[in-house]
């Protein structure tokens, strides 16, 4: 059964640009609950840490250095099949490939600065969600 939790971060650019408020209505109007949210920046290592997967691939170094380069929010969000649901609420990794309504078609300057991360498996849920919060940080 697909689990009811995922993981997301609004990225960088999309926080510098003032977009918090409006990606996080866009959560809630598609039926995601919050059940935690911080502001809060990486460092160069755990922007490494969290990317480890990718350490093979050519925009690695790129990524890492983006993702620290300001301030992200990170959050946990509930909704019945939530992983998959979510994938589709933020659209495809590139926003040009990315469908009408989505979070990246309206946010998303590129591939790269694409606005949001939405977790890709449960497992990968539970994982991004422990590496930003406790229990004692969900409700
Ligand atoms: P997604 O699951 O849609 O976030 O995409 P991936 O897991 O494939 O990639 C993770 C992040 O790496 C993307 F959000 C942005 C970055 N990336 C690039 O910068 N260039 C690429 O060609 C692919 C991904």
């Amino acid at each position: 059964m697909a689990g009811t939790l995922t993981f997301t971060m609004i990225k960088p650019e999309a926080v510098a640009a003032g977009n918090i408020g409006e990606i996080l209505a866009m959560m809630n109007q598609a039926g995601f609950r919050i059940v935690a949210l911080k502001k809060t920046q990486l460092t160069e290592e755990q922007a490494g840490e969290f990317y480890e997967v990718h350490k093979e691939r050519p925009f690695y170094g790129e990524l890492v250095s983006y993702m620290s380069q300001g301030p992200i929010v990170a959050a946990i969000l509930e909704k019945d099949n939530a992983v998959a649901d979510f994938r589709a609420l933020i659209g495809a990794t590139d926003p040009a490939e990315a469908e009408e309504g989505t979070i990246r078609k309206r946010f998303a300057k590129s591939k790269a600065e694409n606005a949001v991360h939405g977790s890709d498996s449960d497992e990968n849920a539970q994982i991004e969600a422990s590496f930003f919060f406790s229990r004692f940080e969900r409700f």
